[in-house]
């Protein structure tokens, strides 16, 4: 999907234009403030989500590339690297032997839709890092999918907080394909963009690295609830 970053931070494609001449506007010539209302107005549309036939879960199925293959969680680790002690590969059972942690939090996706009170389990990412061991060096981390296009990131701050989840357990059941599985990354207080499926691997770096969303305008500090999330955020 080809994307265009504009001014206000907020991503616009070929599909919010035809979104524009829908409202009567040429699509051209919008001033500042009006193509920031815009923007939001149309924020939906930036990023298509289905309703899989069959999910009551409440939850749209977001993907940016086209088919993920499933990775049976027998076979699949989770590699952390980067600026950390000792790197390891994380097999479901690897993660099964950490403490584990439960939360119930809302779903928010920045486009508007939520799912109330939705159960996780796994293990709370400062847990992760503890296993590891951060280098003094690391600042902050990146998330790669193994879809083999989206990543995402945290400031090492906020990866240790203890309601951002490496998640193998959702709605009370295992994590689904379609829901990322067999590991996501939930991060309660942000918006659903920061909750990376398909978790590959986990790098630490020494400076914080736009993910995909990122890169096409969205804040990097994605706090729900906040107009702007650089002034105040919480540790
Ligand atoms: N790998 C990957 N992770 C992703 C996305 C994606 O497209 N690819 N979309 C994000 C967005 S915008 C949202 S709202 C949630 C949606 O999760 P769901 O597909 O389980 O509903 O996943 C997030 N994580
Ligand atoms: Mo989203």
């Amino acid at each position: 999907m080809e994307q265009k970053g504009v001014k206000d931070g907020t991503p616009v494609g070929r599909r919010v234009v035809l979104g524009m001449l829908g409202f009567g506007v040429a699509g051209v010539a919008v001033g500042a403030t009006l193509q920031k209302g815009f923007n939001r107005a149309l924020a939906p549309v930036n990023q298509i989500g289905e309703v899989l036939p069959g999910a009551a879960d409440g939850f749209r199925y977001y993907s940016v590339v086209g088919s993920v293959r499933p990775r049976p969680p027998a076979r699949h680790k989770v590699t952390v690297g980067g600026l950390v002690r000792r790197e390891q590969a994380f097999s479901m059972a690897d993660l099964a032997a950490l403490p584990q942690t439960r939360l119930t939090r809302d779903f928010q996706c920045v486009t508007g839709w939520r799912v109330p009170e939705v159960m996780w389990a796994g293990v709370a990412l400062p847990d992760l890092l503890d296993a590891v061991g951060v280098s003094p060096r690391a600042r902050a981390v990146r998330f790669t999918s193994f879809d083999g296009v989206y990543t995402e990131s945290l400031t090492l701050d906020q990866a240790r907080r203890r309601d951002v989840l490496v998640a193998t357990q959702m709605l009370g059941a295992p994590v689904t394909h379609d829901h990322g599985g067999p590991v996501r990354l939930f991060v309660a207080p942000m918006y659903g963009y920061k909750s990376l499926k398909w978790l590959g691997g986990i790098e630490l770096t020494d400076k914080v690295i736009s993910g995909y969303w990122e890169r096409r305008g969205y804040d990097v500090d994605a706090w729900v609830g906040r107009s702007n999330g650089r002034d105040d955020a919480p540790t």
